[in-house]
């Protein structure tokens, strides 16, 4: 008679021998459960014997209910440990068999559909330079207050630059102050330096917005700003910086800079930065050459710009640096029209831009 004989009644003591054999011999999950149901389910041999203590007389029912319910727990400890067992034997064995070559190539897929916008991928590369020299990236609103846009950068009401800019305005608000989408990222620094207390090291990366649109200019577009801010912070460090940004940035081991004097509100003195180029046929060498491109503006951040963030000008100086991430792009990766860029053109993000796992490394090159 097998154990999966649901017959009631007989030798409880062959019963159990009977029932630990079947749990000791079930060789997997699947198997200890037939024995667990033939056993305790419904209408398992245990579960026939408790039911039929209710036709038992009082004092024989007391005993035999004692006697079936020993039974009961020991063969529920033997089902369980045999389950523990199992599982135990069941997952070793998955282990040895489940292999997962983490050396593999990534398989083609959904990551290798989309791509990163040229504009994100030279983000994430100016990112990685600056905080290999030791900057942090700062965060602000696109909306912004007149103030920090314009007036804590030493650009007071009267002052051009505020048209020069074409600036977008919100409406005024009942008190007469006006928002405005922010011309440039300086307002970062500008709540930077009221937060956090120098040194600081930081870039401020975003879109910034102003109101001219024409073959090279877009009323939406992307800057970088630099600040250092220390008690001993001079040009030589800015030069510097420059130079080991732009030779980063184009990959390239020597970069002939030239400063040339300029002017900004916020700076004094104030520079403008080309960096020296020529043309190999339609390929365009930067780095060496007799012509110039303009690519960023910097200057030593203005003691009245201090004065407006509660840094005394005689303790701590700084500078501070501005570059057009869009027309770095356009350079590096040979774009030559700017309003493609946002015209959200699948064709032309499949060609230009990156794949997600290209992440730009210094120690991988950063574009390689
Ligand atoms: C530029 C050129 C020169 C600049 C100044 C500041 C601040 F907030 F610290 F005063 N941030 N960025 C700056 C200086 C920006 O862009 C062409």
């Amino acid at each position: 008679m097998s154990v999966l004989d649901a017959t009631p009644g007989g030798d409880l003591q062959a019963l159990e021998n009977e029932l630990l054999e079947a749990i000791g011999a079930a060789g997997d999950l699947n198997a200890l459960e037939k024995v667990r149901i033939a056993a305790l389910g419904k209408k398992g041999r245990i579960s026939l014997l408790m039911k039929s203590l209710g036709t038992m007389a009082p004092e024989e029912r007391k005993a035999f209910g004692q006697t079936v319910n020993g039974l009961k727990q020991r063969v529920s400890d033997a089902l369980s440990a045999r389950k523990d067992h199992l599982d135990a034997a069941e997952l070793a064995g998955r282990l040895a068999t489940e292999q997962v070559d983490i050396s593999l190539a990534v398989r083609p897929g959904p990551l290798r559909e989309g791509r990163i916008h040229p504009v994100s991928q030279v983000m994430d590369e100016i990112n990685e330079i600056f905080a290999d020299l030791g900057f942090s990236v700062a965060e602000g609103p696109d909306i912004e207050s007149d103030y920090n846009n314009f007036t804590a950068l030493n650009i007071p009401l009267e002052h051009p630059a505020r048209q020069e800019h074409d600036t977008f305005y919100f409406n005024e608000k009942a008190d007469g102050s006006r928002r405005v989408l922010r011309t440039h990222m300086s307002p970062v620094q500008i709540r930077t330096m009221l937060q956090e207390k120098p040194p600081l090291r930081i870039i401020a990366p975003g879109r910034v917005y102003r109101g001219d649109s024409d073959q090279t200019h877009t009323p939406m577009f992307h800057q970088v700003e630099g600040l250092v801010i220390d008690t001993e912070t001079h040009m030589g460090h800015l030069k510097w910086v420059l130079e080991e940004f732009c030779k980063a940035i184009f990959e390239v081991d020597i970069v002939k800079m030239r400063f040339r004097a300029s002017h900004f509100p916020f700076t004094e003195p104030s520079m403008e930065v080309d960096i020296g180029y020529t043309m190999v046929g339609n390929e365009m060498r930067i780095g060496e050459g007799d012509d110039w491109l303009e690519i960023l503006g910097c200057g030593m951040v203005h003691p009245n710009v201090l004065r407006n963030v509660n840094l005394d000008p005689e303790i701590y100086q700084g500078f501070a640096f501005g570059v057009g991430i869009d027309r770095i792009a356009m350079l590096k990766y040979g774009m030559p029209d700017l309003r493609a860029f946002f015209a959200a053109d699948l064709r032309w993000l499949k060609h230009y831009g990156f794949l997600p796992l290209d992440v730009p490394t210094l120690a991988g090159g950063l574009s390689r």
